[in-house]
C-alpha cells in the first residue's frame, strides 16, 4: 500500500484485484510528498476509514444527527469508484452490466464531510491519530474503522494468469475486472465438467459462490445442455467444490439447499479447498483427508480467499486474525473506547453482507453519539445478516438470520411465509429493489434494512 495505489477498489477501499498488474500504477504522490511538502496534521471529531457500504452509511447517519458542523467528520478512502458488489452475481448471470453498478466515490459523499482520497498507512490509537499514505496525519475524538477486506486472487496458484487469459473458461464474480467474464464462460460452454468453488476461511456473502452456480445451471438447462434427471447423459456436469462441510452455515437453509443440490444432480465435493489452477486441472486440498486431489474442468468459477487489509492487520486495533476487535453487541473496540467498527473489516461474528450493515450502522452511530456525550453505549446488535440466494432465474431464497445461525425472517414475521422456499417476489427484491434502495437511500444514511426508511 505504501508503494502502489490501485485505480480500482472494491466496496470499501479493498484492493480487490491487486494481482492484476494492469490495474496497479506506481504512486508518485508518496515520493513527491516526502521530497517537497512537509506533512500536515488535521483535527476532526470523527474520522471514518472506508467509503464502502459501511463507511457511507455510518458517516451520513452521523451527519444526519444534526450535531456536526462542516468538516467535523472526515471520510478516508483511496478508491475512485464505489461498487454495489451484491450486484456482481447478477452481472455473472447476464442480468446487469458492471458499469451500471458503480458510481464515482466522491459523488456519493456529502460536501459537509471532509473527504481524503488517500489510503491509511498506520493507526496510533493511544495518540488518537492515524497517518495517510501521503504522509499527513489525522487526529480524532472518535474513530470508525470500516475499510472492508481484500479479495486475494493470488491466494490460489495460477489463478491470476488463468483469469487474465481471455481464452480460458476460468472466472470469478468476486472482482470488477472478472465478473463480466463469468457470463461469457457460461454461454461458451457446450459440454464437459463445470466446477464452482468456495474456499476455507471468511468470505463476503457466503452464499454467492453457489448463487452463480444455480444461475449457470438454469442457463444450461434452458439451453438444452443440462439434464437434471441423468447426470451421465447430460452434456454438462456440475460440481460444487466447497471447503465447508455443508452447503451453508445456517442449518435451516443448508438443509433446503442440499435438497436442491441432490434434486438437480449437482455433485457436492465437501471439504475441498482449491489451492492451484494448472491449465484445465484444478488442485484441491482435502481438509478431512489431509491430502490433495486433481480434477479436470472445462469451466471453473473461483472464489478466492479473502482477508483483512495489511494496514489493519498489523495495527494495534486488530485481533489475532486481523479483524478490528470489537464487542459483538455494541460494535465498540474491546481496548480503545473511542474506536468502532462494523462491516467486513470488523470481528463481528456474523456473515459479511451489505444487509448486515443496514442493522449494524444504526447501532454504531447511536453508541458513538452517546460516547461523545460521555455516556456508555446502550444500543445492541443481534447479529442480523441476510443472504438473498438466487436458486434459478426468477427465484430467490431469502435467508435472514442472526447470531447463532438462528433464522430471523422479516417476511416470516410479517406475512407468515417460510423464506427457505425460493420465491419470485424475493427475486425482485434482490434484482430490482435492493440495488435501487442502496444508492437511493442506504449510502445516504436513510435506509435501515428490515426496519425500513429512517427519518
Ligand atoms: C437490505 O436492506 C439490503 O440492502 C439494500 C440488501 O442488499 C444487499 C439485502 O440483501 C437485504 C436482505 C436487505 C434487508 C431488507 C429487507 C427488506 C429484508
Amino acid at each position: 500500500m505504501a508503494m502502489f495505489r490501485s485505480r480500482v477498489t472494491s466496496k470499501a477501499c479493498s484492493n480487490g484485484l491487486s494481482v492484476l498488474t494492469a490495474q496497479i500504477v506506481p504512486s508518485s504522490r508518496n515520493f513527491a510528498t516526502v521530497s517537497s511538502v512537509s506533512p500536515a496534521t488535521r483535527n476532526h471529531k470523527v474520522v471514518v476509514v472506508g467509503g464502502g457500504s459501511a463507511g457511507l452509511a455510518v458517516s451520513h447517519q452521523l451527519l444526519r444527527t444534526g450535531k456536526f458542523a462542516k468538516n467535523d467528520i472526515a471520510v478516508v478512502d483511496p478508491a475512485q469508484w464505489h461498487h454495489y458488489q451484491p450486484g456482481w452475481t447478477l452481472v455473472g448471470g447476464g442480468l446487469k452490466t458492471k458499469e451500471e453498478l458503480r458510481k464515482p466515490l466522491e459523488s456519493l459523499i456529502d460536501p459537509k464531510l471532509k473527504f481524503y482520497n488517500e489510503g491509511v498507512t498506520t493507526f496510533s490509537p493511544k495518540e488518537n491519530l492515524l497517518t495517510l499514505n501521503n504522509g499527513d496525519s489525522l487526529n480524532y475524538e472518535q474513530l470508525v474503522v470500516v475499510p472492508g477486506i481484500t479479495v486475494n486472487f493470488d491466494s490460489i496458484k495460477g489463478l491470476p494468469e488463468a483469469l487474465a487469459d481471455p481464452n480460458s473458461l476460468v472466472s470469478s464474480i468476486y472482482g470488477y475486472n472478472t465478473c463480466d467474464k463469468v457470463f461469457h464462460t457460461v454461454t461458451s460452454l457446450r459440454k464437459g465438467t463445470a466446477i464452482f468453488t468456495q474456499p476455507a476461511g471468511i468470505v463476503k456473502c457466503a452464499g454467492a459462490p453457489q448463487k452463480i452456480m444455480w444461475l449457470a445451471l438454469d442457463y444450461w438447462k434452458r439451453a438444452g445442455l443440462y439434464d437434471i434427471s441423468n447426470r451421465e447423459r447430460s452434456p454438462v456436469q456440475i460440481n460444487f467444490a466447497t471447503a465447508l462441510p455443508g452447503m451453508f452455515g445456517v442449518p435451516k437453509y443448508s438443509a433446503k439447499l442440499n435438497e436442491l443440490r441432490i434434486e438437480r444432480g449437482v455433485e457436492g465435493l465437501f471439504q475441498h479447498d482449491l489451492v492451484a489452477v494448472e491449465g484445465n486441472t484444478a488442485i484441491f486440498a482435502r481438509l478431512d483427508k489431509k491430502d490433495q486431489v486433481k480434477m479436470h474442468f472445462d469451466l471453473l468459477h473461483v472464489v478466492p480467499k479473502m482477508g483483512p487489509h495489511e494496514f489493519v492487520k498489523k495495527s494495534d486495533l486488530a485481533n489475532e486474525v486481523g479483524f478490528v476487535d470489537v464487542d459483538e453487541t455494541t460494535t465498540r473496540h474491546t481496548k480503545y473506547a473511542n474506536v468502532w467498527s462494523v462491516g467486513d473489516a470488523s470481528s463481528l461474528p456474523t456473515s459479511k453482507t451489505a444487509a448486515a450493515i443496514t442493522a449494524q450502522a444504526p447501532v454504531l452511530v447511536e453508541n458513538l453519539m452517546q460516547s461523545l456525550e460521555g455516556k456508555e453505549p446502550t444500543a445492541t446488535y443481534n447479529g442480523y445478516t441476510s443472504c438473498p440466494l438466487l436458486t434459478e432465474y426468477g427465484k430467490v431464497m431469502l435467508a435472514e438470520f442472526k447470531y447463532g445461525g438462528e433464522p430471523h425472517e422479516t417476511f416470516g414475521r410479517l406475512l407468515g411465509v417460510d423464506q427457505a422456499t425460493p420465491r419470485r417476489a424475493f427475486y425482485h427484491l434482490k434484482k430490482d429493489f435492493f440495488p435501487w434502495v442502496y444508492y437511493k437511500s442506504m449510502v445516504k444514511g436513510t435506509w435501515a434494512g428490515p426496519k425500513g426508511w429512517v427519518k
